[in-house]
């Protein structure tokens, strides 16, 4: 993009917070023909660096909420090509959540849109959820997989309560699967909340969910003929 600034300036000027310049660069990108995706991408690379300078005390909550109102605003202008780009006829029931106690939603409604854009069913049970809500969704819905969000050190104890919650459940059908996923989100994390898989990115989150839809759906037994 000559005489502008590219795409690769995008994730600093998240973190410089600098709305204005941010939204011509995303502006100037879909106009250049360049990927939702690869937007979307860049602008969680700057949210990352948000989250560094507000560890290291050079910004404070305040800076959170902007930046968080900035992605939204790029999301607002990417989520049309976003939802274009994510085709696919993917089947599978999946059940969404940020975990009790946490209100990030950022990450969790790109992959609900993801999700939806690949074809899946997903009932999105939005922020701070309390385990016995999953737990009555599981029974209503009947997802073959369960998405947890949690962005923040107190979510891991909620999320390993929902997981204990689900899987204590007579309603719970056998080995439904348990995916976390979000910024903070790792190897540790997952093994502290007895999740089946985790992620920090919900492109990756599909991948995982697809192939416990698929690993379900081949160890079902075909349902009995009417004839038998
Ligand atoms: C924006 C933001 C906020 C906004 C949130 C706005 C909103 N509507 O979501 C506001 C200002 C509200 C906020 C509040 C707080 N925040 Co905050 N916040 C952030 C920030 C800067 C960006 C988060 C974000 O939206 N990222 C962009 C999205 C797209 O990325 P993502 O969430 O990771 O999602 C991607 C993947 O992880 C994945 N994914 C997400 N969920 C799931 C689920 C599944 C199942 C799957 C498969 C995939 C998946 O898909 C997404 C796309 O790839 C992060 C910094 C960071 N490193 O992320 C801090 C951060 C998460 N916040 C932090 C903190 C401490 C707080 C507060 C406690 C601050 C305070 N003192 O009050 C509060 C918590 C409030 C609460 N009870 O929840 C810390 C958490 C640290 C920790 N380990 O505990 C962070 C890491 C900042 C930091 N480095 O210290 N925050």
């Amino acid at each position: 993009m000559s005489g502008s600034e590219d795409l690769g300036s995008l994730p600093q000027l998240l973190a410089d917070l600098d709305e204005e310049r941010a939204i011509v660069v995303v502006k100037e990108a879909l106009g250049a023909g360049e990927s939702a995706l690869a937007i979307t991408r860049a602008a969680e690379r700057g949210m990352r660096l948000v989250g560094q300078h507000y560890e290291d005390g050079t910004y404070f909550l305040s800076g959170l909420i902007m930046a968080g109102e900035i992605f939204k605003d790029i999301l607002a202008l990417v989520m049309p090509s976003l939802e274009e780009e994510l085709v696919g006829e993917e089947s599978g029931r999946v059940l969404v959540g940020t975990v009790s106690g946490d209100i990030h939603d950022i990450g969790k409604n790109i992959l609900t849109t993801a999700l939806r854009g690949f074809g899946f069913t997903v009932e999105d049970l939005g922020v701070d959820v309390p385990p016995e809500v999953f737990l009555e969704k599981v029974d209503s819905f009947q997802p073959d997989v369960v998405g947890l969000s949690g962005l923040t050190s107190a979510s891991y104890k909620s999320m390993r309560r929902t997981v204990e919650v689900l899987r204590g459940s007579p309603q719970q059908p056998d080995g439904l699967p348990i995916v976390i996923g979000g910024a903070t989100v790792d190897e540790e994390v997952a093994a502290f909340t007895h999740a089946d898989s985790w992620t920090k990115d919900a492109m990756e989150g599909i991948r995982i969910i697809q192939q416990f839809v698929d690993e379900r759906r081949h160890a079902r037994p075909l349902p009995a003929s009417p004839l038998d």
